[in-house]
């Protein structure tokens, strides 16, 4: 299930999930796709297009302004649709609308999806979006919603390997730490390149704990700018990763996926969705303890933290 099906992420992403290149070569997958009624007839031809792919896997399209109908049965979410901030709204007016967005469709969610439905939230802001659609889903297990950072994972280990000259699967360990937000920390410091401690092949500290850092946070406004549309490519191929590594799991790595905090990692307060790095195994995520972090990143980890609970008391303030 995906909202937003008529958007332009979505048509980045629907063809890798109806090929298999996420779930398994072979796992059949039936898409239903949610947006609202004045992007019908733009959904009307997405799903045109999706039959004209001919893919052997997809076993079925559905493409609907109906919650209810969208999320009846689903195992996987995608939520794409959000409120996009326009020129001159207030954050508060932002928040009431998506509120609006995520509690219904939560409530639907709730109601009618499969019992271990796993949910990415991804229409801004993911984090705080996530949390409200975890307090409208009662029905949910709130280890089943997360929000997407892996697009700022990916920037973060491909800038990295950019910098240092190597391919960017010569890279792991890196961290997104925080909200998907320009105050996300992307960390480095307990990263591996080509096997050996980052900060030892990349020397340059200054870099590393200046431009690199603002270059990930502000890459999404980089494109926006560029492009006068916001990242729908390399979006769509995050969530691909962070669907596929979540569900067949990621070996001996870990990744970055903003998962709702119980207070007992890292010092984030409980209730925030905070991205953290993780391990998945079976289906489920479990967040890689007990990395020493020193003063300049925690300094950095609580500034996001303070951030997500300022948004979500606001969202709260909201209800
Ligand atoms: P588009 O504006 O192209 O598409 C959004 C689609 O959602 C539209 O078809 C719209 O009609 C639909 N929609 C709006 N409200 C809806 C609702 N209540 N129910 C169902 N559908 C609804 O945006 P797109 O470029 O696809 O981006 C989608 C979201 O992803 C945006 O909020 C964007 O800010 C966010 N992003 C988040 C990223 C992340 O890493 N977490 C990165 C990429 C992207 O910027």
């Amino acid at each position: 299930m995906i909202t937003g099906g008529a958007g332009q992420i979505a048509y980045s992403l629907l063809p890798p999930l109806a090929s298999g290149a996420v779930f398994g070569m072979d796992q059949p997958v039936i898409l239903h796709l949610l947006d609202i009624p004045p992007a019908i007839t733009a959904l009307g031809g997405v799903v045109m297009e999706l039959e004209d792919l001919a893919y052997p896997l997809l076993a079925g399209v559905l493409g609907t302004t109906d919650p209810d109908e969208a999320f009846k049965d689903v195992d996987y979410a995608v939520f794409l649709g959000a409120f996009p901030r326009k020129e001159g709204m207030e954050r508060k007016d932002v928040m009431t609308k998506n509120i609006g967005i995520f509690n219904s469709q939560g409530s639907a969610l709730s109601k009618g999806a499969k019992p271990g439905v796993k949910c990415v939230v991804v229409g801004n802001p993911a984090n705080t979006n996530a949390a409200i659609l975890s307090r409208a889903a009662p029905n949910v297990d709130p280890k089943n919603i997360s929000a997407l950072t892996r697009l700022d994972h990916n920037r973060a280990a491909s800038h990295l390997a950019i910098k240092c000259g190597v391919s960017c699967d010569k890279v792991s360990g890196v961290i997104i730490w925080g909200n998907h937000s320009g105050t996300q920390y992307p960390d480095v410091r307990h990263a591996t390149v080509e096997g050996k401690p980052a900060r030892e092949v990349c020397t340059d500290a200054a870099w590393i704990e200046g431009e690199y850092i603002t270059k990930v946070q502000k890459r999404g406004a980089a494109i926006i700018e560029a492009r006068k549309l916001s990242s729908a490519a390399s979006a769509a191929k995050a969530i691909c990763d962070h669907m596929r590594d979540w569900v067949l799991g990621t070996g001996d790595g870990y990744v970055s996926m903003a998962v709702k905090s119980d207070g007992s990692h890292y010092g984030v307060p409980e209730g925030l969705f905070y991205s953290m790095p993780v391990k998945c195994s079976g289906g489920e995520w479990t967040v890689v303890d007990g990395l020493p972090i020193d003063e300049f990143s925690q300094g950095k980890m609580t500034a996001t933290a303070n951030e997500l609970s300022e948004e979500l008391a606001l969202a709260l303030s909201l209800l």
